[in-house]
C-alpha cells in the first residue's frame, strides 16, 4: 500500500488529522490497534476550550456539539473551610468553553471518515517504523498476515504507549517527567449532574464533579496510585465525594448506581522533539498532562491543527516553513498546558507527605486568586489555553 501520509492510531488525534487532510485533498490511511468499539468505550475527557470549539466547527464537526453541548463559563473552586469560589473564564477572556465528551467526538470524527470513505484499518498489530529519516515506511500485522504502507510522512498519534516517539532516537529524544503518587477514580452516573462543574481541594484529596450531558454525572476523586477499582464500592465512593464536598451543595448531588468506574493514573510527561525526519508525533504520543487542568484532548486537537497546516504547506505551496517549525511551535503550546496542569494539581490536591509549610503555600495561592482579579485574569488565560500561532 502506498499513500501521503499514514496515520498511527485512531484516537482523536489521529482521526481529526486524517479528517483536515481529506478536506484539503490529501490521501492517509489510519492504522489502529483496537476495534472501533473498544475505542468508542473509553471514557475520557469533558472539556473544551474555545480553540477546540471553534476547530470542530470549521472543520463540519460540531452539529451534535452545539445542540448538546453545554456551554460553560467558568468553574466553582470549593475549598474546605472556605466560601465557595466561581472563576468566571468568559468575563476574563471573552471566550467560552464547552462541557462535550471526547466520546461523542470520536464517534463524530468516526460517522466524518466514513462517510468520506476514509481508509482505516483496525486490530493491526506489531506495528513498526522504519526509515523514518528518508523513504518512511510502516509495517504491521493484520488477520495474520504483514502488512506494509509506504508513505511520504508519518504521523504518530497513537497515544502514550504507542511506538512512534520511540522511533526517534535516543541519543536525540529528551524527555521531562513527573509522575503523581495518586490518581482519579472516575465513575459515570446516569443521573443529572451537580449545576456547574466544580474543582474540590479537601484536606482527604481531590474531588469534582462534571458531566456529559442533562442525565449523565461524571465524578472523581483522588485515591492513593496502589489503589484498585475493586477497592471502591459505589457506597465508599459517594460517601467520599459528600466528605470533599461542602455540606450546602449535597443536595445537588444525585446518587445512583455506577455505569462506568475507572482509576486514571496522574502523569506529566513531554518527549522533545514532537518532529525528527519525516515523523512528526501529536496528542499523547509526544505529551500527558495530569486531568486537573482538562488539557489533554485540546492538546491533540491544537497539535493536530499545527500540523494538518505544515503538511497543507508542504503539498500546496512545496513549502516546508511550517514543517520545519512544527515542533517548536506546537510545544510552546504543550508546556503552557503542562505548567497550568501542573499548577492546579499541586493546588488542588493532598500529597502524601507534605508540612504545614505546603499547606500553607497552598492555602495562600488559593487566597491569592480568590482576593485578586489580576490572579484570577492570569489563571482564566491559563485555563482557555494559547491562542494558535500564525
Ligand atoms: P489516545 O486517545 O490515547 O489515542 C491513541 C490511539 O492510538 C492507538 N494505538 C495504536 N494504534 C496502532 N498501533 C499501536 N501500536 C498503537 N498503540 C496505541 C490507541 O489504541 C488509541 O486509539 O491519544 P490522542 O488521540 O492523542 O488523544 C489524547 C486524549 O485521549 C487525551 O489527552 C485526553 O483524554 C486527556 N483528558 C482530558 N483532556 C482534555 O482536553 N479535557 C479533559 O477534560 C480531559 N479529561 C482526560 C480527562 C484523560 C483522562 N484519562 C482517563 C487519562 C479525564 C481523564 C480521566
Ligand atoms: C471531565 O468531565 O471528565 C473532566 C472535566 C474537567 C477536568 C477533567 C475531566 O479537568
Amino acid at each position: 500500500m502506498r499513500t501521503q501520509v499514514c496515520i498511527i492510531g485512531g484516537g482523536p488525534a489521529g482521526l481529526f488529522l486524517s479528517h483536515v487532510l481529506h478536506e484539503a485533498g490529501i490521501a492517509s490511511i489510519v492504522i489502529e490497534r483496537q476495534t472501533k468499539a473498544h475505542v468508542l468505550g473509553r471514557i475520557r475527557a469533558g472539556v473544551l476550550e474555545a480553540g477546540t470549539v471553534e476547530l470542530l466547527r470549521r472543520y463540519g464537526l460540531a452539529e451534535r456539539m452545539d445542540r448538546d453541548g453545554m456551554p460553560k463559563d467558568g468553574t466553582r473552586i470549593f475549598w474546605e473551610g472556605k466560601d465557595d469560589f466561581f472563576i468566571d473564564v468568559i468575563r476574563w477572556t471573552g471566550r467560552q468553553m464547552m462541557v462535550w465528551g471526547q466520546t461523542q467526538i470520536t464517534e463524530d470524527l468516526y460517522a466524518a471518515r466514513e462517510r468520506d470513505g476514509a481508509a482505516m484499518l483496525f486490530e493491526v498489530e506489531n506495528v513498526a517504523l522504519h526509515d523514518v529519516e528518508a523513504s518512511p515506511f510502516v509495517t504491521f500485522e493484520q488477520d495474520g498476515e504483514t502488512k506494509r504502507i509506504d508513505c511520504d510522512f508519518i504521523a504518530g498519534c497513537d497515544g502514550f504507549h504507542g511506538p512512534s516517539r520511540m522511533a526517534i532516537p535516543a541519543d536525540i529524544r529528551r524527555e521531562y517527567e513527573r509522575v503523581y503518587p495518586f490518581g482519579w477514580l472516575g465513575i459515570m452516573v446516569e443521573r443529572p449532574p451537580m449545576k456547574e462543574l466544580a474543582y474540590a481541594y479537601h484536606s482527604e484529596g481531590f474531588a469534582m464533579a462534571s458531566r456529559r450531558n442533562p442525565m449523565l454525572s461524571r465524578y472523581y476523586v483522588q485515591v492513593p496510585a496502589t489503589d484498585r477499582v475493586e477497592d471502591w464500592s459505589d457506597d465508599r465512593f459517594w460517601e467520599a465525594l459528600h466528605r470533599r464536598l461542602p455540606e450546602h451543595v449535597h443536595g445537588e448531588i444525585e446518587t445512583g448506581p455506577s455505569i462506568e468506574k475507572s482509576i486514571a493514573p496522574l502523569r506529566s510527561f513531554v518527549a522533545e522533539p514532537m518532529r525528527w525526519g519525516k515523523l512528526f508525533l501529536a496528542g499523547d504520543a509526544a505529551h500527558i498532562v495530569p486531568p486537573t487542568g482538562a488539557k489533554g484532548l485540546n492538546l491533540a486537537f491544537s497539535d493536530v491543527f499545527y500540523l494538518s497546516r505544515a503538511l497543507i504547506t508542504h503539498y500546496a505551496e512545496g513549502s516546508d516553513h511550517y514543517l520545519d517549525s512544527y515542533s517548536a511551535m506546537a510545544l510552546r503550546r504543550v508546556w503552557a498546558a503542562e505548567n497550568i496542569s501542573w499548577r492546579m494539581t499541586r493546588l488542588l490536591h493532598v500529597f502524601p507527605g507534605e508540612d504545614p509549610f505546603d499547606q500553607k503555600i497552598r492555602q495562600n495561592d488559593f487566597d491569592l486568586l480568590v482576593g485578586s482579579q489580576d490572579v484570577q485574569r492570569a489563571f482564566a488565560f491559563e485555563y482557555m489555553g494559547l491562542p494558535f500561532e500564525d
